[in-house]
């Protein structure tokens, strides 16, 4: 029954491109890009994929090839104990997805959205200009948060090139969920960096989107605002954006119940300000009414959904208390709505929390629950002592009254109400 909302088998394509793990910010910055080189790793030793199939012939003319062959080395019986702890968690079904690694986005792509100025100046970093260009004068890299580091270039055309690939990859009926962790940038704005972000692959891959689909639906769970695909959208009404974020002396700043788009895009954006120490409970008490009601009365064709994570509970940045399990379920659940989706990556600086999160989500795209004892893997000492597929809640207070939260769910409904269906 192709109807059915728990129905196990959607296609699922996932991107992924093993260099994006060695590009570094600046000693000490709180992105880290290797976190998704550790969900990859963590993914294929769940047994959820093991090979690459190149969407387009690769720049350097690569064929496909094994990664994260961790069994290099090893001696015989530990291998085998390996491949075999691989094989049982994969199971009888087979490979779970598929897997491609990205093309790079081109300028040409980027300055659908960014302007060229912007642009050409990105590319113009280089190791040599690099501290040259951070902060100092240059108004679009702006200091510490967003450092013109070694490749910066480079990683953009990385991730932006995982979200137009993946929305290519939709728009052509080949995939029902695709998935890039290495995008998510939602600060972006058209000629500056802002918040770690420099290009909005998530900007991109909506407009790539709306080539096919009247109307996108853009969901982001990040801790932070979504302020650059809000903005981007603004004034029309074939994208609706719903942000949930930690509102009140927090970057960005923005994202005020109040604001919701202007001209043809007025009630056109959502945004769910939220105070810190939110449990499961609370959260899902707003987001899945909210998100019904969206869905309802919008009606999207495509859905892109920001799974940031540093909403989990323990994050180095975010200040919510949400588990493993209220996260996902945020992913679950736009799942059992059975459109066309993209998931993309975003925050989230805990980084063995955030390999775990995005795991555990690709796997329930697949239609498929892990199991809870994590599989050996590269990365393994950053998972103990517990070793388990877990995030768990602490004692923090949720200042998230359910007063607050009738309010804000009574304010958002009443605009829906306001738009034609
Ligand atoms: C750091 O330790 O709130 C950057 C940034 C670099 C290394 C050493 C420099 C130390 C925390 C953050 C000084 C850093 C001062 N280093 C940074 C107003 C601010 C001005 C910059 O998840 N300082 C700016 C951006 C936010 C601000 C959050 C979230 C992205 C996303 C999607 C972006 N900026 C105050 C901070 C450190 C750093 C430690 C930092 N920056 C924490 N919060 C911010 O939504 C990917
Ligand atoms: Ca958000
Ligand atoms: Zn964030």
């Amino acid at each position: 029954n192709l109807n059915d909302p728990n129905r196990s088998n959607r296609r699922v394509a996932y991107y992924y491109d093993h260099d994006v793990g060695n590009y570094h910010f600046f000693l000490g910055h709180p992105m880290k890009p290797h976190r998704i080189r550790m969900t990859h790793n963590l993914i294929s030793n769940y047994g959820l994929c093991d090979e690459y199939e190149y969407d387009a012939p690769h720049p350097e003319g690569e064929g496909a090839r094994v990664v994260n062959d961790i069994t290099q080395g090893m001696d015989e019986e530990l291998e085998d104990a390996v491949k075999w702890e691989r094989r049982v968690l994969a199971g009888p079904r087979g490979r779970a997805m598929q897997v491609f690694r990205p093309r790079r986005a081109t300028k040409t792509d980027m300055t659908k959205f960014h302007t060229d100025e912007y642009i050409d100046l990105l590319e113009a970093v280089t190791p040599e200009t690099a501290d040259a260009m951070t902060g100092g004068g240059i108004r679009c890299l702006t200091g510490e948060d967003c450092p013109a580091f070694e490749g910066v270039f480079e990683f953009c055309t990385i991730s932006a090139g995982g979200s137009l690939g993946a929305a290519e990859k939709l728009n052509g009926g080949l995939a029902d969920i695709a998935v890039n962790w290495a995008g998510g940038l939602h600060h972006a704005k058209k000629s500056e960096a802002s918040g770690f972000c420099y290009v909005n692959d998530i900007v991109l891959g909506i407009l790539e989107l709306l080539r096919i689909h009247p109307r996108v639906l853009y969901i982001d769970v990040d801790v932070h605002h979504g302020d650059g695909v809000e903005e981007a959208f603004y004034t029309t009404d074939r994208v609706m954006t719903c942000s949930f974020h930690r509102f009140g002396e927090f970057f960005p700043g923005t994202g005020d119940v109040r604001d919701n788009g202007i001209k043809r895009g007025k009630g056109y954006a959502v945004n769910v300000p939220l105070r810190d120490g939110i449990t499961d409970a609370t959260y899902h008490t707003i987001f899945k009414p909210v998100i019904a009601k969206i869905i309802e009365t919008f009606r999207p064709g495509a859905i892109v959904l920001q799974m940031g994570a540093d909403s989990l509970s323990g994050d180095k940045l975010g200040g919510f208390n949400l588990t493993l399990e209220g996260h996902a379920e945020c992913a679950r659940f736009v799942r059992s709505f059975n459109i066309p989706t993209m998931l993309v990556g975003g925050g989230g600086y805990t980084i063995k929390n955030v390999s775990k999160a995005w795991t555990k989500e690709t796997a329930i795209m697949c239609g498929i629950e892990l199991p809870e004892d994590l599989p050996y893997n590269r990365y393994m000492e950053y998972f103990g002592p517990r070793y388990k597929l877990e995030v768990l809640p602490t004692n923090v207070d949720d200042h998230n009254p359910p007063e607050y939260i009738e309010a804000l769910k009574r304010h958002i409904f009443e605009n829906l109400r306001d738009l034609p269906h």
